[in-house]
């Protein structure tokens, strides 16, 4: 039985994470979507409201095969701890490469981790959870650009920042 891991921030989870998850299963037996915290980033939501609402959109997807967990930790920690043959990143373009082959180097450097890459959606690639939040900020609408519920999430938590 074959496994995956996608991580990522997910604050929040958009379509185009989906997308990826939807991508790696069909690569894989099981994938396990990793909630992880980026050093380099903020977050807005909670770990709390970021599993919640990865699992609802999960399962709102259908995605059998495909559970949600949180990596407290090192990704290459939580990869051993589970079995994982492999982690899962998308790509929107050329930005995304140059941002992810660092880690993917440094998760094969730290523990032999492999990296499969997938392009994504070209539909979604203007899709990014910064960009959700940005434009939610201001009152624009992003609810055809998450799963259903995520919008209600960020909006609330923006209105208990500001
Ligand atoms: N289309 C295709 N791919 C997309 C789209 C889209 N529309 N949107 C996002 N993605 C991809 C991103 O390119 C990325 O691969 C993935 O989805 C997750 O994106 P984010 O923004 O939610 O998550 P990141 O980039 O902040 O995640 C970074 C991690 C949290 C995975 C990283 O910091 C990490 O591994 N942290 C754990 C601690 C650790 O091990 N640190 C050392 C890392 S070498």
């Amino acid at each position: 039985m074959t496994i995956a891991v996608c991580p990522g921030s997910f604050d929040p989870m958009t379509l185009g994470h989906l997308d990826v998850v939807r991508r790696a299963r069909s690569m894989f037996d099981e994938v396990v979507v990793g909630v992880a915290h980026n050093a380099g980033k903020s977050a807005l939501l909670t770990v709390e409201e970021r599993l919640e609402l990865a699992r609802s959109a999960v399962g709102d997807a259908g995605l059998d095969g495909v559970r949600v967990a949180h990596v407290p930790g090192l990704l290459v920690e939580f990869c051993r701890e589970i079995g994982a043959h492999a982690v899962v990143k998308g790509l929107r373009g050329g930005a995304d490469f140059d941002a992810e082959v660092p880690m993917a180097l440094m998760n094969r450097h730290l523990a032999g981790v492999e990296t499969v890459f997938v392009i994504g959606d070209p539909g979604l690639a203007h899709v990014a959870s910064s960009l959700v939040k940005d434009v939610a900020r201001h009152g624009g609408d992003v609810d055809d650009l998450v799963p259903p519920g995520v919008g209600d999430v960020v909006r609330a938590a923006l209105a208990r920042t500001t």
